[in-house]
């Protein structure tokens, strides 16, 4: 650990210890400190940003040099020792409360707060997956890559002509909710669902889409957090898996820490099993990414991994991220110059359809173990994040109104499109810059 890092946790504790007694609110549920929502100043580069993420807190958002982060007393207390600024936006819990209370009557529990009804709950989602199976036999299957920490299946259909047949077409995988209370992604999944399933008779375009390829959708990577996050009729604003972490009291692993690809190498994920960022004991050590890899590890078909693209939704900030995220180089061994330009031009492409903002993953901050560097570091899946609607905003960034669910989700068809066309196209040959004297790469 570093001295930094030292000096940051002894002045977080004595935070602590001092606003303990001057912050009596807490989570009802969860006993858990009161935190509260900042915007963080000064975090105008990559490193900055990283630096903020390194002590442990939630980043919610990112907007020009303004991040908005949800923090404990303690890390607050940590950043502003680090010369930060931090202007306070309110408690966050009770924001959450106000936010779940907005349309005023009561909640029905297991559902989506009042109002938000319309956001697919694991039950309703599941629901969905069946009905598009047996109402378009010939096109979609249902299966499920395992089982979460609470025992929900993970489920997966498959959409493609003779879908029942493993036929040798370029695969394509979406994959949604890794953060629990992103729930607009799910319904991004279902809308993928929706429009490849019911469209396929009318729609020629899509049709062809389906015929030559085979698209795999994941709507629920984390079905334990996402039920967590809504039950109680009451949004907790939880990331994390729900495992509890074996010899601290603390529960959950950030996903999006625990793929085994230069896992906790780099200082873009905490070992501090409290924090947001927490990598996990170790790399796969959640169920569900050990699930999901083992899905895709099982796609390598005669030596060739047949799932050529993937995009995995998150909220919030109206991006489109790829690899690497562990470093800020934007070459490296296993990814050339060519790779790095394939990976930007599609993401620009993709980013002019829906008006998002293209960047390699590290310019936002850094983070190792995610899972676009796992899909290319180990299988060269062109592996992309979306960061969903909105682009910027405090506690309501991450639940919006159902109300935009129909707009949002619709608004990245074109960048969906495009992302299944290209799993066809043939990976790039290296320049002839690149090659040697007699030709040879
Ligand atoms: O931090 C994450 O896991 C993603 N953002 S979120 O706000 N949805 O949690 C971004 C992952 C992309 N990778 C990097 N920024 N390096
Ligand atoms: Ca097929
Ligand atoms: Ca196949
Ligand atoms: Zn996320």
């Amino acid at each position: 650990m570093s001295t930094r890092r030292r000096i940051g946790g002894a002045l977080a504790a004595t935070g602590l210890a001092l606003l303990a007694v001057t912050t009596p609110v807490a989570n009802a549920r969860t006993g858990d400190p009161a935190r509260g929502l900042y915007s963080v100043e000064g975090a105008s580069t990559a490193e900055k940003r990283t630096e903020v993420a390194r002590a442990g807190v939630d980043v919610a958002g990112s907007r020009g040099g303004a991040l908005t982060v949800v923090a404990t007393p303690a890390q607050a207390a940590s950043l502003r020792a680090n010369g930060f600024g931090l202007k306070p936006l309110g408690d966050f819990d009770s924001m959450l409360k106000q936010r779940s209370d907005r349309a005023g009557t009561a909640a029905v529990a297991g559902d989506f707060p009042p109002g938000d009804e319309a956001y697919h709950t694991y039950a309703e989602t599941t629901a969905e997956l069946r009905k598009a199976a047996k109402d378009h036999g010939d096109i979609a299957t249902l299966s499920s890559v395992g089982k979460s920490y609470e025992g929900r299946e993970l489920n997966l259909l498959k959409i493609s002509d003779n879908a029942g047949t493993d036929e040798t077409e370029p695969e394509v995988l979406f994959t949604c909710n890794q953060h629990a209370r992103e729930h607009l992604t799910t319904e991004m999944c279902l809308r993928i669902v929706q429009r490849f399933t019911s469209g396929y008779a009318s729609d020629p375009a899509l049709k062809k889409l389906v015929d030559e390829h085979e698209i795999f959708v994941l709507p629920n990577v984390n079905p334990d957090g996402s039920e967590y996050d809504i039950a109680g009729g009451e949004y907790q604003g939880w990331r994390k898996t729900r495992k509890p972490v074996p010899g601290s009291g603390a529960i959950g692993t950030d996903p999006n820490r625990n793929w085994d690809y230069k896992w906790s190498c780099c200082g873009g994920s905490s070992d501090d099993p409290s924090a947001a960022d927490y990598h996990g004991p170790s790399a796969f050590s959640e169920p569900e990414t050990k699930a999901v890899a083992e899905f895709v590890d099982s796609r390598v078909v005669g030596g060739a991994q047949q799932i050529k693209t993937h995009i995995d939704f998150h909220t919030f900030s109206e991006l489109v991220l790829w690899p690497y995220g562990y470093t800020q180089a934007e070459t490296d061994t296993g990814l050339s110059a060519e790779e790095a330009k394939r990976f930007a031009d599609v993401g620009k492409k993709m980013a002019a359809t829906n008006g998002y903002t293209p960047e390699q993953s590290s310019d936002l901050y850094v983070t190792d173990g995610d899972v676009n560097d796992w899909a290319w570091g180990k299988h060269k899946i062109l592996s992309y994040t979306f960061e969903m609607y909105p682009k910027d905003g405090g506690i309501d960034g991450f639940y919006p109104p159902a109300s935009v669910i129909p707009e949002q989700t619709a608004r990245n068809d074109k960048a969906v499109d495009i992302l299944i066309t290209e799993a066809g196209a043939p990976a790039p040959t290296a320049s002839p810059s690149s090659k040697s004297a007699d030709g040879r790469t």
